[in-house]
């Protein structure tokens, strides 16, 4: 393994369950996930399954390969261990002129299919994020201890769900938020318990971004039919896991 992230990043990682890293990723290779979002942003689908901006490294190389980028592999590796399974990536798409935020949430609560719900996501910004364009926002140190602090599913859509997982009012303290503010080609890492949402985009830019959720293998992981998951890096363990190969 490369060491990619300098001590103090990792340390900023374990400390507020959130980091940002400038200049990840080269113009090339964000260039490549942008032309694969250009293509596929306004295709119609009804079954979210279909939608082409979730999962597109099952099917798309040039995804594949980003996801996979030996540089990141090593970053997460400094996070969450050797032993390295590609769960899931998502393009969100935030276009501009209003429209919807992400309600206050934790993402591993919300996989019932893995346990422990350790994870590290991967916030590859395709595009400048600040406030205007309603950058990702966290509460810094709330992933200690890995609480399930109780979110559930509730009437009203947001950018990722028809009915958003929320947070409970009064479990988050909006006023410790702080705004992760990237350059397109910038990365952020985030905990998989640490609470975090973002506003709508009140600009006239788009703010886009590839995000991939890594988890170790140690992690159980109940098998869906509609769902891959690639061990990337490192070894297996005896847990009944299976694996996929690219084009698998
Ligand atoms: O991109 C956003 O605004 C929210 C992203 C998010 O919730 C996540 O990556 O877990």
């Amino acid at each position: 393994m490369g060491r990619v992230l300098p001590d103090a990043k990792v340390r900023t990682f374990r400390e507020k369950g959130y980091v940002t890293v400038p200049r990840f990723f080269t113009a090339e290779q964000i260039q490549a996930v942008d032309d694969y979002l250009v293509r596929n942003a306004d295709v119609k689908w009804t079954d979210k399954n279909d939608d082409p901006l979730r999962e597109a490294h099952y099917l798309h190389r040039p995804i594949y390969d980003i996801c996979t980028l030996p540089k990141l592999l090593d970053a997460v590796e400094q996070l969450i261990g050797p032993d390295l399974v590609l769960l899931y990536s998502h393009i969100i798409n935030k276009k501009p002129g209003g429209g919807l935020g992400v309600r206050w949430h934790q993402d591993g609560p919300y996989w019932p299919r893995i346990e422990p719900k350790i994870a590290v996501s991967a916030w590859i910004a395709l595009d400048d994020a600040d406030v205007e364009n309603g950058c990702m926002q966290v509460i810094p140190g709330s992933h200690a201890g890995h609480v399930d602090l109780g979110q559930s599913e509730t009437a009203d859509r947001d950018l990722i769900q028809d009915h958003a997982i929320a947070l409970p009012d009064g479990v988050v303290d909006d006023s410790k938020a702080e705004n992760v503010i990237l350059r397109r080609g910038d990365v952020s890492f985030h905990d998989s318990y640490i609470v975090h949402g973002s506003q709508p985009n009140r600009s006239t830019r788009r703010r886009a971004a590839l995000v991939v959720r890594f988890v170790p293998s140690a992690t159980r992981i109940q098998p869906r039919p509609d769902r891959k998951q690639y061990l990337v890096r490192g070894r297996p363990v005896e847990n009944g896991n299976v694996y996929m190969r690219f084009g698998e």
